[in-house]
């Protein structure tokens, strides 16, 4: 029988010239999650990683270094391997390497083959040349004199090359974007390829004479190809293109390749006009996330504001920096890095709804139900169908928000079920109902609802999280790891399974367990305008933030102009990783509000929600946004609530 095409998704190879940092495990952790997700969904998965270890830029690294290149590299990329991939999980199915002998022997049948069918040819080239982008323009393309992508200063070359002759598919690839809507994503990248192939497009100088550490041009050794080049083809390689045996038809072509922004044009432009000269399916997608920043710059090697991913291993563990990374920036757009919101993810996110929803759940079970979790029995009311059919509706919704590769929305998902399950507890106290004997049935279904839940969260998270599924189980009886996508579905928890109570899921990170955070916090918050640490007004229990107010008089406090609103509407601001953009609707008109509320609200959960704000606060411009008043909220610890009527009012309505 035909096997099933496999599932294949890469990321980009990166270059071991130096250890890596948060954002390539940004790209290769958001892999995983994606490869995970599709084996549990039952698909036969081919997830590649690796290293682009030729150039000029590596040569001199190891030049610095006083080491042969494939010294350098190997060192480097050992690292990467075990202890950084294997530490965060990685569970990838080849690691690539272009020094690897089945590449060197595609990359040089490519090269032979476009050959002799005439799309390479020998020139000469004259032009710029961006070492750290390893990339090549031509005057008209340089931004004040230096490389486009990066703005950094850019080197003359001149050489005898060989050229690949690009130009020519310029109009074919310009039409292959246009009829494949999908092809380059998020839709903005597309846009930006569009213009940036009607600008024209040059032939490629895909040699360099003056450089030896690369793979040799067949039959002219005094020429290594170009690293991109050689680089590209690692796709090819990894999908077993050198060795036809029925495996590559099975596995072309890729079904996702994700990269970082800056090299969508090398993986929407000259990448797939390699392979339309090779008479080869194009990617079904190439999908260009964000970067990671740290204020307004991106991390980077060689800027040196890199943040370790093993350091906060280390302090923090793994799941909570997968978590992060996942959750934290919507999946295309760019977002701060800081250890500040890290933390709070954990506190907020980890600690209290996810870990508190399992303590008090195996917590409950064991003191009202003998430590074992109840049979399943028909609900008493209607309330006890809220999570069966919640679950229901996050089973399809974390299925397609995955399928569109939208994973920082999938996890959202998952999170209004844990937080509908801990306002279930609130809902039906179970605490009431033991007080009962009559109750039983009501509590019994109240306690297997709550770890029915918690079992299909263990299902649901598995693609993102990777010790804390078992965790869960573990605690709630369960001994079968999750082998599929459709154990998410309600109601199969069988009863009787035996708690077993154990550590907190994330202990919560107090300031004072994190001696060095005052450092950290001024490394990683670098460039924010102070005004943006502002929350909304809060009134605050920590100690810390409590100020002495002396007394006022009716008339002060009357001068505050409180009214009721509703939020319409609720944005992220790409550039600003704590506030939120909201429009608020006072009665006569929508105003705008730019809230410090990002680390505690989902910009569609607030939609539709009731709010008290401060209507004649003076307006200020935050992030270049005109925001015009300001909500109540309060906070305790790290918890933060925006404060509401406690019945609908009318918008406008007065608060005094
Ligand atoms: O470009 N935020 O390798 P590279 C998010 N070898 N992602 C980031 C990031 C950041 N601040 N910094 C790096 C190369 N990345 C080539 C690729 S592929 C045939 C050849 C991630 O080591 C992101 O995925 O410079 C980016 O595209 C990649 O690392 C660049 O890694």
């Amino acid at each position: 029988m035909q096997k099933n095409k496999t599932w294949y998704i890469t990321t980009p190879i990166y270059y071991p010239s130096a250890n890596l940092h948060i954002g390539h495990a940004y790209t290769t952790i958001a892999a995983d999650a994606m490869a995970r997700f599709h084996r549990l969904c039952g698909d036969d998965v081919l997830f590649v990683t690796g290293s682009d270890e030729h150039g000029q830029k590596i040569a001199q690294k190891a030049a610095e270094a006083l080491r042969t290149p494939k010294d350098f590299v190997d060192e480097i990329v050992g690292f990467i391997q075990d202890p950084l991939w294997k530490t965060l999980g990685i569970s990838y199915d080849r690691f690539i390497r272009t020094t690897d002998a089945d590449h060197i022997e595609v990359v040089q049948r490519v090269f032979k083959q476009l050959m002799d069918q005439g799309d390479i040819y020998k020139g000469t080239y004259e032009g710029w040349y961006c070492l750290p982008d390893e990339s090549f323009w031509t005057e008209s393309k340089l931004v004040d004199g230096k490389c486009p992508d990066c703005g950094r200063p850019v080197e003359r070359v001149r050489q005898e090359s060989y050229f690949f002759a690009m130009g020519r598919y310029q109009q074919r690839m310009k039409e292959y974007i246009l009829a494949h809507p999908d092809f380059i994503q998020p839709p903005s990248r597309r846009n930006e390829m569009l213009s940036f192939l009607d600008s024209g497009l040059e032939d490629l100088s895909i040699s360099r004479s003056s450089l030896s550490w690369g793979i040799r041009v067949p039959g002219d050794p005094q020429h290594v190809i170009y690293v991109w080049f050689d680089a590209l083809l690692n796709y090819l390689t990894a999908a077993g293109y050198s060795s036809p045996n029925g495996q590559f038809e099975r596995i072309w072509p890729p079904d996702v390749q994700l990269v970082g922004k800056e090299i969508v044009r090398f993986h929407t432009i000259i990448w797939p006009i390699i392979l339309m000269a090779l008479n080869l399916e194009l990617p079904e997608r190439v999908f260009g996330h964000g970067w990671l920043l740290i204020g307004e710059t991106k991390m980077s090697k060689s800027l040196g504001n890199a943040v370790d991913p093993l350091e906060l291993v280390e302090k923090y563990g793994v799941d909570a920096i997968r978590y992060y990374l996942l959750r934290e920036v919507p999946f295309g757009s760019d977002g701060n890095y800081t250890e500040e919101s890290l933390r709070l993810r954990i506190n907020v996110d980890l600690a209290n709804d996810l870990g508190n929803l399992l303590s008090r759940t195996t917590a409950m079970i064991n003191r009202f139900a003998d430590g074992q979790v109840p049979f399943l029995s028909a609900p008493c009311r209607d309330i006890d169908c809220v999570l069966p059919n919640l679950a229901a509706q996050v089973y399809d919704d974390v299925k397609n928000a995955m399928h569109r590769l939208l994973i920082s929305d999938a996890i959202t998902q998952i999170y209004r079920l844990i937080r509908a399950a801990n306002k279930y507890i609130e809902d039906r106290s179970p605490w009431k109902l033991a007080k009962d004997p009559k109750s039983r049935p009501e509590l019994n279904t109240v306690l297997y609802n709550l770890a029915e839940t918690l079992r299909v969260v263990s299902v649901l998270l598995s693609p993102f999280l990777i010790t804390t599924p078992e965790k869960i189980r573990n605690q709630l009886g369960i001994t079968e790891p999750v082998r599929s996508y459709r154990e998410a579905l309600f109601g199969q928890l069988r009863g009787g399974e035996k708690i077993e109570r154990g550590e907190p899921l994330f202990p919560r990170i107090e300031e004072s367990s994190t001696p060095d955070n005052e450092n950290s916090r001024d490394r990683n918050t670098l460039g924010r305008n102070p005004r943006e640490t502002m929350g909304p007004m809060t009134s605050s229990s920590d100690p810390k933030e409590e100020r002495p107010i002396g007394e006022i008089g009716i008339e002060d406090f009357q001068k505050i102009d409180l009214r009721v609103g509703t939020i319409r509407e609720a944005e992220i601001i790409a550039s600003a990783d704590r506030l939120l953009k909201l429009t608020v609707f006072d009665g006569e008109r929508e105003r705008i509000i730019v809230s410090g509320i990002r680390a505690h609200y989902e910009p569609q959960e607030l939609v539709g929600h009731q709010v008290v704000l401060v209507a004649n606060l003076k307006p200020v411009k935050l992030r270049g946004i005109m925001s015009e008043g300001m909500l109540l909220a309060g906070s305790a610890g790290d918890i933060l609530s925006l404060i509401a009527p406690a019945r609908t009012l009318a918008e406008g309505a007065r608060v005094k």
